[in-house]
């Protein structure tokens, strides 16, 4: 079939909407009429690794209604509303313990995943494009996913707000409610607050007692955060906020989370825990973090990463979406519509600070 995508032919130049084929689904395949597609920083990491004479086509946060299944597809049927997630061989033993996001196949099924014959799944003009990113490449008015990573949604679901369910939100809301697990009491530090740092911020605020600061350069977040509940917003420019923290907790945070993927940031974030407190990392930046033995050991302190959220999409998301539905979790307020034409205005506004998460329609 016929389609519309929006390709990266040159990480230099802007995105390109096109027309493409699509071929139909396998047996185990599961076409997908998109209706929304987030916009993750992973998409902006992975456009630069194409190869200019293949075209990329990203999106990994999509989600819209099945319009035909393979014959080897029980689970989900036509008409169903879905979120597409990462995807996972479901037979490692990483899956096996229920921890896909850590899937020992997942760089295989998810960096530009193919086909096991190889086939295209995507063309244009001819051209084989480099699809298959996270078992969806979404950025399109169709997608082929496997019944591993798409997830069947209420169909009262809006869904360009549930789309990130499938990853940014996911990844920040799951590494405080699985990872982090703050009890009443807590002080919680959130280093950034993007689309990721803010979905962590509204999960900690669901449960009551737990008190947050989040640590974030850019003023027009800053100000969401505070909206959005935060009880102490720092910007770290010109500051010490490993002092601040310790001031206004009283002895250091007994949890924090860093988003930013900068090695000073989580160095900082160690240093600003009390006693027997952990961060966890899960901004996927390079370097070596400066931690203190003496402290981590003297502080009994615990530094650890963690991916997608340690999420279980199966049951994750439906349970995200249903706190969402209850109002106890407005990740609408994370999101700005935009039509899929203007991927390249969505993608300024973020990195300019209004936008935290844009999502593209078709
Ligand atoms: C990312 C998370 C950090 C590691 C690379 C993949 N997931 C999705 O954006
Ligand atoms: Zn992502």
């Amino acid at each position: 079939m016929r389609t519309t995508a929006v390709l990266s032919r040159d990480p230099a130049a802007p995105f390109s909407v096109e027309t493409v084929d699509l071929d139909e689904p396998r047996d185990d395949e599961i076409l997908v009429r998109i209706v929304a597609a987030g916009i993750c920083h992973t998409d902006l990491v992975n456009r630069t690794l194409g190869k200019p004479d293949r075209p990329v086509l990203l999106g990994h946060e999509g989600a819209g209604v099945v319009e035909s299944v393979g014959a080897a597809v029980s689970s989900i049927a036509p008409g169903d509303h879905v979120v597409l997630t990462f995807r996972h061989c479901g037979a490692c033993p990483n899956c096996a313990a229920g921890r896909p996001a850590y899937c020992r196949n997942s760089t295989a099924l998810n960096h530009f995943g193919r086909r096991p014959d190889k086939s295209a799944r995507v063309t244009v003009e001819g051209t084989a494009v480099r699809d298959g990113f996270f078992g969806q490449s979404s950025f399109a008015g169709y997608a082929l996913a496997t019944a591993d990573n798409t997830i069947v949604v209420d169909p009262a679901a809006d869904l360009a707000v549930a789309a990130s369910f499938g990853c940014g939100f996911q990844t920040g809301a799951g590494a405080v409610m699985n990872a982090l697990r703050p009890e009443p009491g807590a002080w919680l530090a959130i280093y950034g607050a993007g689309a990721v740092g803010s979905a962590a911020l509204l999960a900690a605020r669901t449960v009551s007692g737990v008190r947050t600061i989040v640590v974030e350069t850019a003023a027009p977040r800053r100000a969401l955060a505070r909206d959005l509940g935060a009880d102490e917003v720092l910007d770290p420019g010109g500051i010490d906020t490993i002092a601040a923290i310790g001031e206004i907790t009283g002895g250091g945070a007994t949890h924090a989370l860093d988003t930013t993927g900068s090695a000073k940031v989580l160095a900082d974030a160690f240093a600003a825990l009390g006693t027997g407190a952990t961060v966890v990392a899960i901004g996927l930046g390079s370097g070596v973090p400066q931690i203190d033995v003496r402290d981590l050991v003297l502080s009994g302190k615990t530094v650890r990463g963690c991916l997608e959220g340690d999420a279980e999409p199966a049951t994750f998301i439906p349970y995200l979406l249903e706190l969402y539905t209850r109002g106890l979790l407005p990740v609408d307020r994370l999101v700005t519509r935009f039509p899929h034409t203007e991927i390249e205005k969505a993608i300024a506004e973020q990195h300019a600070g209004s936008v935290i998460k844009p999502v593209l329609t078709w």
